[in-house]
Formats: C-alpha cells, sequence, structure tokens
C-alpha cells in the first residue's frame, strides 16, 4: 500500500485531518514508528502503516500477531492541554466496528478494546499516552485488524478465538480499503467524542456486545471482580455491581462474559 493509494480512498474530512502517512514494509510495531515520530515533533493526524510487524503489541506487554495481509496502522493525537483522552480507545473501537460494516461483517465492541465478529477477535487497539511536565503531550492509537488472515495461521492459545475478515466472508479483501474506512470514521467519531462525550459513549455501548445485566469476571491490576456488567461511565469505565449490591467502577482491565453456571 502506498501513501498516496491510501489518501485517494479518504473522505473529504479524513483527508483534511489526515497529515502525513508514512507507509513501512515491516517494522517492529506502528506504535513506535509513531511515538518516535512523536518525539520529534509529528503533527496531529500523522498516520504509521505497516505490511508487518515483527513485535506487534496489545496491552499490558501482551504480544499482537502480526502477518502480512492485515492492517497495522496507528494515528496520532495531541490533545489540548487538560483534555480528557479516557474515550478514546472507545472512539477508536467504533470506528473500527463501523469500517468492518463496509466489508459486510458485523462488529461488536467488548470493553474495553476488542472488536469481534461472531464472538471471536477481529481487531484490537491500544492507545499509548506521553504525558510532559505539562500534561499529555500526545496519544498514539494503534489499530490491528485481521484482514486476510485465516487464524489458523495463528498460534494454538490465540487460534480459537480470533477471527478476520476472509474467515467471516471467505473472500480477501483490499488492506488499503478497510484502512481507508477506518480513517474516515475516525475523524467523525473524533469530531463527536470533542462535541459530546455521552454520544460517543452511547453509541459505544449501542454496538457493544450483549453482556449488560449478564455476569461477567473482570481482572484488574492482579484483582479479580465478579458481578453483573451494568455500564460504562462517563470515563469509558465499565460499572461492575457485586453480588453485595455495590458499585465498582473499573477503569481498565479484561473482562469476560460468564456462563450462567460459572
Ligand atoms: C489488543 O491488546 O488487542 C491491542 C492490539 C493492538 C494491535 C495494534 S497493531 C498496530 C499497533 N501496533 C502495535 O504494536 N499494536 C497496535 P490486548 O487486549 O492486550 O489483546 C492481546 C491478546 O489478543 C493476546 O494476548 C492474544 O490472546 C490475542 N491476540 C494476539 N494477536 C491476535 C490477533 N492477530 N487476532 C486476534 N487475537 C489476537
Amino acid at each position: 500500500m502506498t501513501g498516496e493509494a491510501l489518501r485517494r480512498l479518504l473522505s473529504d474530512a479524513a483527508a483534511t485531518w489526515v497529515q502525513d502517512i508514512r507507509t513501512e514494509g515491516t517494522v517492529t510495531s506502528t506504535n513506535d514508528v509513531l511515538k518516535e515520530l512523536a518525539r520529534a515533533g509529528a503533527l496531529e493526524g500523522t498516520v504509521v502503516v505497516a505490511d508487518v510487524q515483527t513485535a506487534g503489541r496489545g496491552r499490558q506487554g501482551r504480544a499482537w500477531e502480526s502477518l502480512g495481509g492485515n492492517l497495522f496502522l496507528s494515528f496520532l493525537l495531541r490533545p489540548p492541554q487538560g483534555a480528557s483522552v479516557s474515550l478514546v480507545p472507545l472512539a477508536a473501537g467504533l470506528a473500527v466496528a463501523e469500517a468492518l460494516d463496509g466489508e459486510g461483517v458485523d462488529g461488536r465492541l467488548k470493553w474495553p478494546n476488542d472488536v469481534l465478529a461472531n464472538d471471536k477477535k477481529i481487531a484490537g487497539i491500544l492507545a499509548e499516552a506521553s504525558a510532559d511536565a505539562r500534561g499529555i503531550d500526545s496519544v498514539v492509537v494503534g489499530i490491528g485488524v485481521n484482514v486476510n488472515l485465516d487464524p489458523a495461521q495463528l498460534p494454538e492459545d490465540v487460534r480459537d478465538t480470533a477471527t478476520s475478515l476472509l474467515a467471516e466472508t471467505k473472500r480477501a479483501h483490499d488492506v488499503a480499503v478497510v484502512a481507508a474506512a477506518v480513517l474516515c470514521r475516525w475523524v467523525l467519531w473524533y469530531d463527536a467524542l470533542q462535541a459530546d462525550g455521552a454520544r460517543v459513549r452511547r453509541a459505544w455501548r449501542d454496538r457493544s456486545v450483549a453482556w449488560w445485566g449478564r455476569r461477567v469476571e473482570v481482572t484488574s491490576s492482579g484483582e479479580r471482580v465478579t458481578g453483573v456488567a451494568r455500564d460504562i461511565d462517563d470515563a469509558g469505565a465499565l460499572v461492575v455491581e457485586t453480588d453485595d449490591g455495590r458499585q465498582h467502577v473499573v477503569l481498565s482491565g479484561d473482562a469476560r462474559a460468564l456462563r450462567p453456571a460459572d
């Protein structure tokens, strides 16, 4: 994919927001490449896309399997001083889920940062903020979408929980088209986020996996909470009600739905 080819696929709004597009062959991680550019003064709207990652990352040091034929994209935000960025991953999730619509796949959002298709993970988001003495100086939002992946190519422990556009639709998809769709939807949700965070939160909830009112288990900083998933709050935190009726607000962590018997 070339930067020009990707730019030609953008809407006017996305083409205005996107500054520079760097397309790379093999990188360690597009987030790392973009963080380096951010340190050197890159502007909001700088985008890095790579064909392959050798050290693709998830959260908490986990790996993101990054074979060729899939999308690895990062973009840079320069939030105004004092701006809240806690809903950025949710807005990015909405953008990815809506981009999948265009490819004929119903993407659903799972707190905090997964995009699922038929209950399997098709995309992940890794937002990393860097701060200086004045506060958050930049946020790098990294998006990985399994486009033409055959899940059988993945390590055994990931295979059964992963899917791709190819696996869902039984046809190959154009990675550049998916990249452009993500950016086009992103600029709309980023605008919405700046105007009215509650709208993003509502839209995210509407697009989320149907686990409101169901029992979930959430692990956060080594602590485990089991209870009923109630909502996400204004900051994008998951609200879980435990059996004693207390509401726990979980800012970050991992969540899974429990079967009634669990
Ligand atoms: C994520 O982390 O889901 C965030 C993934 C973000 C990847 C993008 S690619 C562009 C940018 N550059 C980077 O280096 N990263 C970003 P997390 O919620 O921690 O999920 C990681 C877990 O997902 C792993 O432990 C596996 O279980 C599973 N996994 C790994 N690779 C996968 C894949 N390709 N498809 C589905 N599941 C995968």
